[in-house]
């Protein structure tokens, strides 16, 4: 999209043979894994012709690029908190995999309109029906292909325009030519009727103008599909599925058209703030340079330069030098630097229209944190953090380390909400967390190289929680030899599902005798807590 959009004048890929990387992905942990990381902002111009008048038309975009893997999953949730739309990509192979639902999860939080872009048709046993239809049935959104392909897996060519009947292909170097043909190929004319057909009863099912064009058995002109398409895409009922290959340069252009042609502008997607001063009663926020500013701040970042923060205006503009207040503790701050990003580099600018995403420099703050100009008391809801699912404990190899480790530490923090960082209490370790080994392992990689730190790691522990599944009876006797006759108890019981994973609950069916308090205590002592860290078999061999 850089590329087509002559933002970069090459295409690399993230570990390619030329060692140059991917312009978004600028990390040297992603280009030797060949992964994306961290999400990386730019924004690029796009020129649409308009087809109805034939102006062109152009189109200013802000871009998020996110890692796809689980372990980096607040990268995503944060971009889609604060984007108005979205493009979905998924494998021609592999169709739907467990990572695109997570990813669609995160979507449907913040109500983001989606494309859906299957790439990779280029690989052997490409099947885009197969995909369809699992974003119809396992992600449960209308979706329905706007373009079917021309030619398969390594003859994959060009696809066609479901809405125009055109057969659209690339030329020149690295396709960056576009041609149009009426003319499409006899042996998918048939293929692309029926999915025209299928295209358009989809449609008749989310969109009221289409169904009743279906009803009267009339054929919808191409501008009334396009907008059919437009209305249940933003109104959240369905997503245009278009196809392409990112490695063999086919069918990219399109998919940027589609994005100008379906997805909101700003102005389309109500955003809403909290008013502190009408007893947080939800406002919307119009997305107007002539409004006060409001902005969200939705990404940290520790560089050479001290904090990097990055913005999302919604209403307002912000301009150099110009007083912010932070909506969580009132405090002033003047923006001294406003940057927008382009990966790794960043423009200077003194304007940042609403709709816009930048970042500012100078700007102590956390992740979530929403910016007036003052004179609107407004807060922003924040994003959804998930907890972490695994952990390790982690000390520096030397001591004289330990500064530089405690630096690295806060810093991850800071950044990262779902890294943690406690103390054992038991063990005196430091033990941090997060969302996958992947995702620790890279922090303690990042560690050694960004601040000279090797660390010791322990074994990764999986969160999670043991519970008894069926009745099990017990009988022990404790004998405790402390001179002369010494001490015993007997202590018979059974251990049995509450049916309430939160709830422990303890019986005693002592009667007759005279147990005292204590020692039914001490018994009910050891079965009633959650054990945190032990799991439970360690304290049932010490429950007598
Ligand atoms: N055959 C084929 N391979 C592709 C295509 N597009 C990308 N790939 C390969 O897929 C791999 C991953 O590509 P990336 O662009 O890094 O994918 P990504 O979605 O950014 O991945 P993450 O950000 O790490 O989640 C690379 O090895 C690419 O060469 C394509 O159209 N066809
Ligand atoms: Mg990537």
């Amino acid at each position: 999209m850089l590329f087509y959009t002559g933002r970069i004048h090459a295409i690399h890929e993230v570990r390619g043979k030329d060692s140059v990387g991917a312009k978004m992905d600028s990390m040297e942990l992603e280009r030797e894994k060949g992964i994306t990381i961290q999400s990386a902002a730019t924004f690029c111009d796009w020129t649409r012709k308009d087809l109805e008048t034939g102006v062109d038309k152009n189109y200013h975009i802000n871009l998020i690029d996110t890692p796809g893997h689980i372990d980096f999953t607040i990268e995503v949730e944060r971009a889609l908190r604060v984007l108005d739309g979205a493009v979905m990509i998924l494998c021609a192979v592999s169709g739907v995999q467990s990572q695109t639902t997570t990813v669609d999860r995160q979507m449907k939080r913040y109500n983001v309109p989606r494309l859906s872009f299957i790439n990779k048709m280029d690989r052997m046993g490409a099947n885009p029906w197969k995909a369809v239809d699992q974003i119809n049935h396992k992600l449960r959104i209308g979706a329905a292909a706007i373009q079917v392909p021309i030619g398969q897996e390594d003859g994959f060519k060009g696809v066609v325009d479901l809405i125009r009947m055109k057969a659209i292909y690339n030329e020149g170097l690295r396709g960056i030519n576009i041609i149009e043909s009426d003319e499409i190929p006899a042996d998918v004319r048939e293929l692309a009727e029926k999915k025209r057909k299928v295209l358009i009863e989809t449609l008749a099912d989310v969109d009221d103008e289409i169904a009743e064009i279906f009803l009267m058995e009339e054929t919808p002109t191409p501008a009334q599909i396009k907008a059919a398409i437009r209305r249940a895409t933003i109104s959240l009922k369905f997503t245009p599925v278009l196809m392409g290959s990112a490695l063999g340069d086919t069918s990219i252009q399109p998919m940027l058209d589609a994005v100008c042609d379906y997805l909101p502008n700003p102005s389309e997607v109500k955003n809403l703030a909290l008013d502190r001063r009408q007893g947080e009663a939800p406002v919307t926020l119009l997305p107007y340079d002539s409004q006060p500013f409001v902005g969200l701040a939705f990404k940290l970042e520790e560089g050479n330069y001290g904090q990097l923060t990055y913005i999302r205006v919604y209403q307002g503009t912000l301009n150099k030098g110009m007083n912010v207040f932070n909506a969580r503790n009132n405090k002033k701050i003047k923006v001294p630097r406003i940057v927008r990003m382009h990966s790794n580099e960043m423009e200077d600018v003194d304007q940042i229209s609403a709709g816009e995403i930048c970042a500012v420099f100078g700007v102590d703050c956390a992740s979530g944190d929403t910016f007036t100009d003052g004179s609107v008391a407004y807060t922003m809801t924040s994003m959804f953090v998930p907890e972490p699912v695994i952990s390790l404990s982690i000390k520096p190899k030397n001591t004289k380390d330990t500064p530089n480790f405690s630096k690295a530490i806060a810093r991850f923090q800071r950044e990262d909400p779902t890294f943690r960082v406690h103390v054992d209490q038991e063990s005196q370790e430091t033990i941090i967390s997060g969302m996958g080994e992947l995702h620790l392992d890279i922090y303690v990689e990042r560690m050694k190289r960004e601040y000279r730190v090797d660390c010791v790691t322990g074994q990764p522990q999986v969160a999670y929680r043991e519970t008894i599944m069926e009745k099990t009876n017990f009988d022990h006797t404790l004998k405790k030899q402390t001179g002369g006759a010494g001490d015993y108890a007997k202590v018979v019981g059974y251990m049995e599902p509450t049916g309430d994973l939160l709830e422990n609950k303890f019986e005693h069916q002592v009667f007759g005798g005279s147990i005292s308090e204590k020692f039914l205590f001490a018994c009910e002592k050891v079965v009633t807590p959650l054990p945190k860290k032990n799991p439970l078999k360690k304290k049932l061999t010490k429950l007598p």
